[in-house]
């Protein structure tokens, strides 16, 4: 099976509830509203990293869900912002909601981040709310809720050259000569199951460029013969195609 598609759910957390409270005191009976704010609900970021190559973390923690604010309390403490949850996707990511197939980023640099789920602000507390007319508020904001979306993350390899050509042909071994790749070779078709991309740096050593190797490709392959279509959305991106064709005659 191909990782590149992943379906996760995203959750904010919500603003905590502001306080109602009134400063009381020995010497201050009759102390003013003393009530915090909530704190901020945590918010859900992706972030598209170098290191991480498919979106196989995904298919098993399908909640991403960042933590409530904490409640405003007495003495105008406010509640504790809760931590933002970073997730680490792979660079080429494309970020679907899933109601209304709506793009909502398309990840292909290093360290771009994306806010996926906003968490929910913090209610204020009666403090907030005195003024001069109404000394003693006896009313505090709840915290505004957390947001939940189901998103659809794909995966498109971001490369200069994909080599494409029927199964065996020997684009695996061709990518493990040009590049410092160490992928399997084997003779058996359909060795290949997942992109595998390889830096090939030029003989003036300064100039380099990425080559993705992909799945053996057959006749049909659009209408789901052998590995289907779902890897071609990876040579969609590259800025050139080589088409490995085998010199040892004809195939059984
Ligand atoms: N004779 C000969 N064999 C080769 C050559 N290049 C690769 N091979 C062999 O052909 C077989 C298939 O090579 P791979 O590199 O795995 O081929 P591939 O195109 O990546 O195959 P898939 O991943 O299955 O699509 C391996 O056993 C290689 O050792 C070549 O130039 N000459
Ligand atoms: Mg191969």
């Amino acid at each position: 099976m191909l990782i590149d598609r992943a379906v996760v759910e995203v959750r904010s957390g919500n603003g905590g509830n502001g306080a109602i409270s009134f400063l009381q005191e020995k010497n201050m009976p009759k102390g003013g509203p003393d009530g915090g704010n909530g704190g901020k609900g945590g918010s859900v970021y992706l972030i598209a990293k170098k290191n991480v190559n498919t979106l196989l973390a995904y298919r098993h923690s399908k909640v991403l869900q960042a933590m409530d604010g904490g409640k405003g309390d007495k003495k105008m403490r406010s509640g504790k912002n809760a931590e933002d949850v970073i997730a680490e996707v792979p660079v080429g990511t494309l970020v679907y909601q899933e109601e209304g197939n709506l793009l909502l980023a398309d990840l292909s640099q290093e360290g771009q981040m994306v806010c996926v789920a906003k968490g929910g602000r913090g209610g204020r507390g009666n403090a907030a709310f005195k003024t001069s007319r109404l000394r003693i508020p006896r009313i505090a904001e709840n915290g505004h809720p957390g947001e939940r979306k189901r998103l659809i993350l794909e995966l498109k390899l971001v490369a200069d050259a994909g080599l494409i050509g029927f199964p065996s042909v020997g684009k695996s071994t061709f990518l493990n000569i040009v590049s410092k790749a160490n992928v399997a070779t084997a003779d058996y078709p359909f060795t290949t199951l997942i992109p595998n991309l390889g830096v090939v740096t030029l003989p003036d050593s300064y100039s380099q460029f990425v080559l993705a190797d992909m799945p053996g490709l057959i006749e049909g392959a659009h209408e789901g013969k052998g590995l289907g279509i779902s890897f071609l959305r990876h040579i969609e991106r590259c800025r050139v195609l080589v088409h490995m064709v085998s010199m040892g005659g004809e195939r059984d």
